[in-house]
């Protein structure tokens, strides 16, 4: 890990803008305000949401950095920033979400384990980088490869952090190699994020980042790739980040009858009120977003003013005044859509949405269905109380 190195305590974190909501300081775990986290399509740097489990690492000097590809690979290689840069830039619009995203909602129905977020562990950027399947080419696996003659199925990253969960060890992840190396997946390793340099809280100075698939695979700090066997077996792949049914509790949890979650399912939150906020009877504009996983574009969202008894569709956008059409070359596959709905508003009202993904897949009415111990995929009907003044 020549370069890059993570500190083992909280002493050189980066600063962060003050308006960020905190729900955890070490590790520094925060997310955007709903209003905050709407004003913007692409997100600014400043209010994308930031997830980690450790202190933030450092270079130390980028002349040293290089990522080690390894592994089962007859020709390992070191490649520097610069070796990267050399291979064709791509700019990837693409939503990333925390397997977290609205766990405090979750933890509310029965208690779950976990750092509390809002509606915010959701954020879109642009990411800039070289495509994960031209630098495997480098080192020789053909686009479309799934086993390596050498028996290799996944592709590992490993970081330099010190995470508690890995007593002091780094985060990693792994993803499946076909994903890896097909071109059209669009796995990066960004260096830029909006036009800029990468920052440091998101992975300065190289990171992975797997569009559709829950934030959790995409490694910050990228020091090794590694090509294995089997899955990667690190503590966020196997003890961490899987969906388990509502009966399975702490007692009698058997972490490895469920795999690792990668794709995530069809998502939506309204940003534009929080419960029991007040407003004056008549029209509102009932605003927020909406994403699935896997490539999968939303084809409709749903909004009710009666507690779920009729619904009306919101307007789609990605680019303002561009209608949205989902599977249209010129959307943006891996982003997410943000919605809007002029509603009339009489008394107190439960505002809901739920969101429908190109394959017809809709978010589930309850919490208790997919109530699980670890708070993840909390993808339930969002809604909203409103009081009328
Ligand atoms: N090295 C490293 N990579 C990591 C993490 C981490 O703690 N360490 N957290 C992961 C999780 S759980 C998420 S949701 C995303 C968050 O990325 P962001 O902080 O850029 O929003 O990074 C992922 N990559
Ligand atoms: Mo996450």
């Amino acid at each position: 890990m020549e370069g890059l190195r993570g500190p083992s305590d909280y002493s050189q974190e980066p600063t962060r803008h003050p308006s960020l909501r905190i729900n955890a300081k070490t590790p520094f775990n925060a997310e955007a305000t709903r209003d905050d986290l709407i004003a913007s399509y692409i997100t600014p740097v400043d209010f994308f949401f930031k997830r980690n489990h450790g202190p933030i690492p450092i270079v130390d000097d980028i002349n040293s950095y290089y990522v080690s590809v390894g592994g089962l690979l007859e020709n390992p290689k070191q490649l520097s920033l610069a070796d990267i840069k050399k291979l064709p830039k791509y700019n990837v619009t693409a939503t990333l979400q925390c397997a977290g995203n609205r766990r405090t909602e979750m933890s509310k129905t029965r208690t779950v384990r976990g750092v509390g977020w809002d509606v915010a562990a959701v954020s879109n950027a642009i990411w800039g980088g070289a495509k994960l399947a031209d630098v495997l080419e480098l080192v020789g696996i053909s686009n479309h490869t799934a086993v390596t003659p050498s028996g290799g199925k996944h592709v590992e990253f490993i970081s330099v952090d010190n995470c508690v969960e890995e007593h002091g060890g780094p985060y990693k992840a792994s993803i499946a190699l076909d994903q890896a190396t097909n071109p059209a997946a669009d796995v990066l390793l960004a260096y830029e994020m909006n036009g800029e340099v990468i920052n440091r809280d998101h992975g300065y100075p190289l990171r992975v980042v797997v569009p559709g698939v829950i934030g959790a695979r995409s490694v910050k700090w990228l020091d090794r790739i590694d090509i294995i066997e089997e899955e990667c077996q690190g503590f966020f792949m196997q003890k961490d980040y899987k969906m388990f049914p509502p009966t399975v509790d702490w007692d009698n949890i058997i972490w490895s009858t469920r795999k690792p979650q990668m794709d995530f399912p069809v998502q939506s939150a309204i940003c534009s009120f929080k419960d029991e906020d007040v407003v004056k009877q008549g029209k509102v504009t009932i605003a927020g977003y909406a994403v699935s996983g896997g490539g999968r574009g939303i084809e409709r969202v749903d909004i009710s003013v009666d507690g779920g008894k009729t619904w009306l569709e919101a307007h789609r956008f990605q680019k303002t005044d561009v209608p949205y059409v989902s599977g249209d070359t010129s959307s943006d596959k891996w982003a997410w859509v943000f919605f809007k709905a002029d509603v009339e508003i009489s008394g107190d009202a439960e505002i809901i949405a739920k969101a429908v993904d190109s394959s017809a897949n809709v978010q589930p009415e309850s919490i208790g269905a997919i109530w699980n111990l670890r708070g993840i995929l909390n993808t339930s009907w969002h809604h909203i109380r409103l009081q009328v003044a």
